[in-house]
């Protein structure tokens, strides 16, 4: 994404170099850092990296003009090819504005190059925000005596009519120059559009500079290992976390509620989700929770995953009938959907971290604030008779899963498969809240 970096009055564009291993994506950003005058760009950086291949990335900093009266910088990226760096490599995808496909055009590697022009696809396919990221592909390598011709090799990887194909040498820096320049117009066409549809956030920490973002995936790491090692710490969470689709995956039908729905999915940051445990108390029974580092919570259940896409949406449409009636008490952004899971189809919850009610009345006792408690006894017996009134089913009524967001309440929970349970009783709810926090103010541990 391009960003607008405030301090420097500069907005920020990133062109990535991506390919198979030893392609001569390294190569590609060392001729260039000699083509370009030490005037208008920073020092090469390969953080990280102390042999020939790349571990992390090859960065360079490069002044690039102005488009509409701003001063454009362009960060200059490599990912790392290495099957086993994949993560590293996904990231930086993540953040490319446009991508030169580096391709050692050899017959020999043309099965490699195919596979990984696959995953580049799958990758920028993934990715959710706005404009469309410009693709080149760069033939590499045509020096060599098996060397596929530029035209050919884009036939033979599928490339799609828009990607262009430029020819290089660029051990010897023959287009190299060529590939930089378009990709660089195809980065500066999706910054145009994204500016026109006011697209631009603030440039983050973690996009600064070649250190920043080298802590930031050595961050990445560091929390994938932990992840590793708490997961097998427990054996009922031995299973990979499943992934959770993205927005073009799942189809319209395969998610409610269907506009609003699609917006929140949108929203989601599937880079840095991480399996929670124990589950929310609200969390529907036997489901798997996935936390990132947005305002997102997701869940799943192994009894959520059917063979085929029509299972998948008749359980869906079960559920929703069931919440329809009370999709007034939904948290706002809550969304259920559908997508792809390996060979077979999942089905997802997503619902917006919130402090639930018996949390909110923690917190405003462990404050020690009176006031504080007394508003949230308030709120929690004007949700009492609003519960009371709509006749919500009693299995989805409980301090640990109503919360109030913005003055409105919410069901957390999900209705249950059974039949609907009896319908919830008045004052249960403030009758609750009061017996809890004599509880909590004793400090007595709370009964199960
Ligand atoms: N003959 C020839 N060799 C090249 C060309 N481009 C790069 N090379 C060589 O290919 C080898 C790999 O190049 P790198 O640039 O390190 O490859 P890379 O894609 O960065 O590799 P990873 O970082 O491991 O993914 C090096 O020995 C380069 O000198 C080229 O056009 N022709
Ligand atoms: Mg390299």
């Amino acid at each position: 994404m391009p960003h607008v970096d405030r301090r420097a009055g500069e907005i920020v564009m990133r062109i990535v170099y991506d390919g198979a291993p030893e392609s001569g994506k390294t190569t590609n950003i060392r001729q260039l850092a000699q083509a370009i005058s030490l005037q208008r760009r920073g020092a090469l950086a390969s953080p990280g990296t102390s042999g020939r291949r790349t571990e992390f990335f090859d960065w360079m900093d490069f002044a690039g003009g102005y488009l509409d009266g701003r001063r454009v910088r362009c960060q200059v990226v490599s990912v790392p090819g290495q099957p086993e760096l994949l993560r590293r490599r996904r990231y930086l995808l993540d953040t490319a504005d446009a991508v030169i496909f580096v391709a050692d055009s050899q017959r020999s590697r043309l099965e490699q190059s195919a596979r990984d022009f696959k995953l580049l696809r799958r990758a920028l396919a993934r990715r959710q925000s706005g404009e469309a990221v410009g693709v080149l592909l760069q033939a590499n390598k045509q020096d060599l005596g098996d060397a596929i011709a530029p035209g050919p090799l884009a036939e033979a990887l599928s490339a799609t009519a828009d990607v262009q194909v430029i020819g290089a040498k660029a051990h010897v820096g023959e287009g190299v120059m060529q590939a930089f320049v378009t990709a660089v117009r195809l980065a500066t066409d999706r910054l145009r559009e994204l500016m026109l549809s006011g697209a631009i956030g603030d440039l983050p920490e973690e996009a600064r500079s070649a250190d920043d973002l080298y802590a930031t995936l050595v961050g990445i790491d560091e929390r994938a290992s932990t992840l590793h090692s708490s997961a097998s710490a427990e054996s009922s969470r031995n299973e990979p976390i499943p992934e959770v689709p993205s927005v073009s995956q799942v189809a319209s039908g395969a998610l409610w509620p269907p506009v609003q729905g699609r917006e929140s999915l949108l929203s989601v940051d599937r880079r840095a989700l991480r399996s929670v445990s124990p589950p929310a108390t609200w969390a529907p029974p036997d489901t798997r929770e996935l936390r990132g580092a947005d305002r997102w919570i997701l869940h799943t259940s192994d009894r959520w995953r059917v063979a085929s896409e029509s299972e998948a949406r008749g359980a869906l449409l079960a559920l929703v009938r069931r919440l329809v009636p009370l999709a007034e008490l939904m948290p706002a952004g809550r969304t259920l959907f559908v997508g792809p899971d390996g060979d077979g189809w999942r089905m997802w919850m997503q619902t917006p971290r919130v402090k639930t009610l018996e949390e909110s009345l923690a917190a405003a006792a462990d404050a020690n604030d009176g006031e504080r408690v007394a508003t949230v006894l308030e709120d929690i017996e004007r949700a009492d008779s609003l519960l009371a009134a709509a006749e919500v089913p009693a299995d989805l009524v409980g301090l640990d899963r109503v919360a109030i967001i913005d003055g409105r309440v919410a069901l957390l929970g999900l209705p249950t498969d059974s039949p609907p349970t009896a319908a919830f009783v008045a004052s249960g709810l403030a009758d609750a809240a009061r017996e809890h926090l004599e509880r909590l103010r004793a400090g007595a541990p709370r009964p199960p």
